[in-house]
């Protein structure tokens, strides 16, 4: 198994739907062709052998279409979803690359544009079920190690016709469900599943908005809390709702929650940005702090880049350049980051004031001579 082992980071992994991302927005359509699964396998194994990272994770709809006409196509030798499975496991084993975890888009059909296991009509929490087995099914196929929930589009722009007494048991159904099916299944490729809450966008709110509340509903509400964890998106999804990452991964590990992360960058309080790593205009010491945080606790796991290349910088002319350059920039700036934290030491600051710590652990992070203060 190729490892990376730097820090607290076991392996670094770049999903199949930051590459695949055409750098669409609300505002503008798309800035680069969208490329088949096989050519977003090709490029991650390209990082692979480049050494910029070691592991991957899909949707199932980032590897092959779905049919909800055909729920088991992929059990079926003769379907094209069963082969192209198989091409592209080649591709990966070929290039040593494990597969972190796999989950189920709920939020791209329209079909689910209501919810996907909180949908109200029971017709469509049924095919959702469907698709999350088939999803699991597929991850079992790569030897995944987790199965996600991303709260997607599951949450309420109307809370006047939201069915209050029953939405979080139709979520707890559809969660205790991927532990029942995993089990009964016998897939023992996976260690776990996650929840990875967010606050709003694509809904005007979520069911899950914050870490907080995915702790508290695996805790107090699914039947095998000890299989489930959190995966943050830091900074992103906290930062939407104003939230501190450092508080987060530390909260986290205190609850024996944190799965794996997902990492990016984010400007407090607006929409989903996804940066990458420490691009942008904020979120380098709040980034820098959390890796320090991580060590401190001892954690360590998996940092996958959940994020994508700036718009602007999409290239039309070399779209598969471009997306290369992405990973290559994310693996610098989590190596940028790890570096720094690695000149913090808490130890050192222990015996001063807040403000000295705080002045002192920036003179350690940037490896400043102390500035002269006189004139
Ligand atoms: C979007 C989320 C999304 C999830 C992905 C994995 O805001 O970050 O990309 O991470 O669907 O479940
Ligand atoms: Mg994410």
């Amino acid at each position: 198994m190729l490892m990376f082992n730097q820090g607290c980071v076991t392996q670094r992994s770049v999903p199949f739907w930051t590459v695949g991302n055409p750098l669409v927005d609300p505002f503008g359509g798309a800035v680069l062709p969208k490329i088949d699964s096989l050519e977003v396998a090709r490029i991650i194994a390209w990082a692979a052998h480049e050494g910029y990272c070691e592991a991957t994770s899909a949707h199932d709809d980032d590897l092959v279409p779905w049919n909800p006409e055909q729920p088991e196509d992929d059990l079926d030798p003769s379907s094209p979803v069963y082969r192209k499975l198989r091409e592209l496991k080649a591709i990966l084993d070929e290039a040593g690359l494990s597969f972190n975890t796999i989950t189920c888009s709920l939020h791209g059909n329209t079909l689910f544009r209501n919810g996907g296991l909180t949908n109200p009509d029971p017709e469509l929490r049924r095919l959702a079920r469907l698709k999350v087995e088939r999803t699991i099914r597929i991850g079992h196929f790569f030897g995944a190690r987790y199965y996600t929930y991303w709260v997607a589009r599951d949450g309420f722009e109307v809370p006047a016709i939201v069915d209050w007494k029953e939405v979080y048991n139709w979520l707890a159904d559809g969660l205790d469900h991927v532990y029942d099916y995993i089990k009964e299944q016998k897939l023992d490729n996976y260690v776990g599943a996650t929840v990875e809450p967010k606050p709003n966008e694509p809904r005007g709110q979520m069911f899950l908005p914050t870490s907080g509340h995915a702790v508290g509903f695996i805790c107090g509400k699914l039947k095998h809390p000890e299989f489930w964890g959190v995966n943050p998106e830091l900074l992103q999804h906290e930062s939407m709702a104003l939230l501190n990452a450092v508080m987060t991964v530390g909260y986290l590990c205190s609850m024996n929650r944190l799965s794996f992360l997902h990492f990016g960058c984010q400007i407090k309080a607006q929409f989903d940005n996804d940066f990458p790593p420490l691009i942008g205009p904020e979120g380098l010491k709040e980034t820098v702090m959390m890796f320090v945080a991580l060590r401190e606790i001892g954690w360590k796991g998996v940092v996958e880049y959940d994020c994508h290349m700036l718009r602007a910088e999409g290239d039309p002319n070399d779209s598969i350049g471009c997306r290369k350059q992405f990973i290559k920039d994310s693996t610098r700036a989590l190596g940028i980051a790890l570096a720094l934290a690695e000149r913090i030491r808490p130890q050192e600051l222990a015996k001063l004031t807040q403000s000295a710590a705080d002045l002192t652990s920036i003179v350690q992070m940037c490896a400043l001579p102390e500035p002269r203060l006189t004139r």
